[in-house]
């Protein structure tokens, strides 16, 4: 009885009281994070996104569920970084242009060179194969083979084809990350 109780009590106050996701972005430059994050927080697109300099914090409210989003620049000199803005967070996303091929390698090493990081132990992955609105981009089985998602073993990790453009699959997103709130 006492956990019906509980259990009732716990569902109503997710109806009711809002609840926090932290969430980190990161991906090589020009990938789209900025994009999503707009996106994400305006429900525009818009083709003018100014390069990102280090980092952008923003603050979102879905429904119930407020987002605390790092948005990190790609270029190389501040991938370093990334690594700190990872600390604590209840999700990285791993934005990757599934339309520049030429970059997957890039991106492999990069996604794991970042998750051997002692900060990011156990953080939920999820890859975004963005701009699926351009002829001849990778599938999500493309990516997971290009990337070797499928040797991430000590973690959640998912992996969507998207376009922030067009925002085919933005709705999954959306729901993946309000579900990493508490
Ligand atoms: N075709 C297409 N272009 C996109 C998409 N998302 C972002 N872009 C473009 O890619 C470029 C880089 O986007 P931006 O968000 O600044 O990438 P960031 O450097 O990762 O933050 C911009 O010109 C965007 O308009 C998409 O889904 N489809
Ligand atoms: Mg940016």
């Amino acid at each position: 009885m006492a956990y019906i109780f509980t259990s009732i009590i716990q569902w109503l106050s997710g109806l009711f009281f809002s609840k926090t996701a932290e969430i980190t972005i990161v991906g090589l430059q020009a990938s789209g994070k900025t994009s999503l994050v707009n996106v994400i927080g305006t429900g525009q697109w818009s083709e003018d996104v100014v390069p990102t300099v280090a980092f952008h914090f923003r603050k979102v409210r879905k429904g119930n569920v407020t987002m605390k989003i790092w948005d990190l620049a790609g270029q190389p000199r501040y991938r370093s970084i990334w690594e700190r803005y990872c600390n604590g967070v209840d999700a990285v996303v791993f934005v990757v242009d599934s339309a520049d091929k030429e970059r997957f390698e890039t991106v492999r090493f990069e996604v794991h060179q970042l998750l051997a990081q002692p900060n990011l132990k156990g953080v939920p992955l999820l890859v975004l194969g963005n701009k699926n609105d351009i002829e001849g981009h990778a599938t999500v089985n493309e990516l997971i083979k290009a990337l070797q998602l499928d040797k991430i073993t000590n973690r959640p990790v998912s992996c969507y084809s998207c376009s922030m453009k067009s925002q085919h699959n933005l709705d999954i997103v959306l729901q993946w990350l309000a579900g990493r709130s508490h």
